[in-house]
């Protein structure tokens, strides 16, 4: 095989996982802008994954939230997801709308809340039963407003337990995603506010429990890439959460605000061996004022184009060049890769799965947005405010 070759076979086994929250209303603290014709119900959530899918080829997962996407029967909307060309992904847990969890969940000084909080972790791992989902998302709004309000060591050994007990009903094949974010909704402490404390649970819970790096959640000048790199090298990176910030967890487009730091991050992937189905690249964004599937195609093309270039390093140059101690010229070899325009490799590639080589144009035609926007009144919001 040629490597350009090579390059467009890893392409094409590209699998990027869209949330079913990304397809309902959303919106700021100061506004939700409701669109017309967007889901009631998981279902219609998945019909419309279903058309991300048919478009790229590279996104037949969906990631499901508990309880935005709650139903009595999960094997049926698995079957329902199957039938239109998708499978359900990775079930992501929510403790953190109800007032009980005022002031923490899994870390909550209350032994009751504590409770509640595994408890409906637990129920999420029987979802995964159901649903043949292979990972469980979690992702904890934990922490403290204020100095003195709370034992932050003891809050640790809460969560400490409380994952422990989660991640002992963990069956054969699943696996516990834990995601850190540095602040936001509390601001003095955050239970998991980074990698290492991420990190030190998974470490201690086992094999079944990984990292996941919301590219969103960190601070400003935070070389995510590294982070990547370390957690690959470790053996502890689940997965990514994939999104765009120019000032908090803004949740924009992935590749958006900074396509250079997304082709980084992905050559570090393709570098540490990352590019297999054992790191999961999911998307958590919200389209506020866009149109939703169009920004969602545009997405899981944006994170397409980082892969493209990644996988587009001349690895050996770069290799020569540092071990030469050659500054620039290893320099030169990644910005080589980065600024190839891909765009006609992928046309091919999409051209040799059979599809049309302009995912944004062939949905446009599609004629999918008019359908919905008459058969759906009364559209849901996804669920919380960004
Ligand atoms: C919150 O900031 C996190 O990014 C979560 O991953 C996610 O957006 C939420 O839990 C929805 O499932
Ligand atoms: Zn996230
Ligand atoms: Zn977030």
């Amino acid at each position: 095989m040629t490597e350009l070759a090579a390059v467009k076979a890893a392409l094409k086994t590209q699998a990027v996982e869209t949330p079913s929250w990304a397809y309902g209303n959303s919106g700021t603290r100061f506004k939700v802008f409701a669109q017309a014709g967007v889901p009631r119900t998981p279902r219609e959530k998945l019909a419309d994954a279903a058309k991300v899918h048919e478009y790229t080829g590279v996104a037949p997962t969906v990631a499901l939230h508990i309880p935005w996407d709650t139903v009595d029967d999960y094997a049926a909307l698995a079957k329902y997801a199957e039938d239109r060309g998708v499978k359900l992904g990775a079930i992501n847990s929510n403790t953190f709308q109800d007032d009980d969890y005022k002031l923490g969940s899994i870390c909550h000084p209350s032994a009751a809340v504590r409770r509640k909080a595994v408890d409906h972790l637990l129920e999420c791992v029987d979802i995964m039963d159901a649903t043949g989902s292979r990972d469980l998302k979690l992702w904890f709004a934990d922490g403290t407003n204020y100095p003195g309000q709370d034992d932050v060591r003891e809050r640790q050994d809460r969560l400490a337990e409380g994952l422990a007990e989660v991640y002992e009903r963990l069956g054969e094949g699943q696996r516990m995603l834990l995601e850190y974010k540095f602040f936001e909704p509390a601001f003095y402490t955050t239970d998991v506010p980074d990698w290492g404390t991420a990190y030190a649970h998974c470490l201690k819970l086992g094999p079944k429990a990984q990292v996941v790096v919301d590219t969103g959640h960190h601070a400003p000048g935070t070389n995510i890439e590294f982070i990547v790199a370390t957690l690959l090298r470790e053996g502890k990176l689940g997965g990514f959460d994939f999104n765009s910030r120019f000032y908090a967890d803004d949740d924009l487009m992935v590749g958006a605000a900074d396509p250079f730091q997304l082709f980084r991050i992905m050559y570090e992937v393709v570098r540490g061996g990352g590019f297999t189905p054992e790191v999961a690249f999911m998307l958590d964004q919200c389209h506020n004022i866009e149109a939703k599937i169009p920004a969602i195609i545009r997405s899981v093309m944006n994170v397409q184009e980082a892969t493209a270039k990644a996988l587009l390093v001349d690895r050996e140059a770069l290799r020569s060049a540092q071990v030469a101690g050659d500054v620039l010229g290893a320099n030169a070899v990644l910005m080589d890769a980065y600024n190839t325009d891909v765009r006609p490799l992928l046309r091919e590639v999409r051209e040799e799965m059979g599809l049309d080589p302009d995912p944004m144009a062939a949905y446009a035609a599609s004629g999918w947005a008019a359908k919905v926007v008459e058969e759906r009144v009364g559209g849901q919001q996804a669920g919380w405010g960004a």
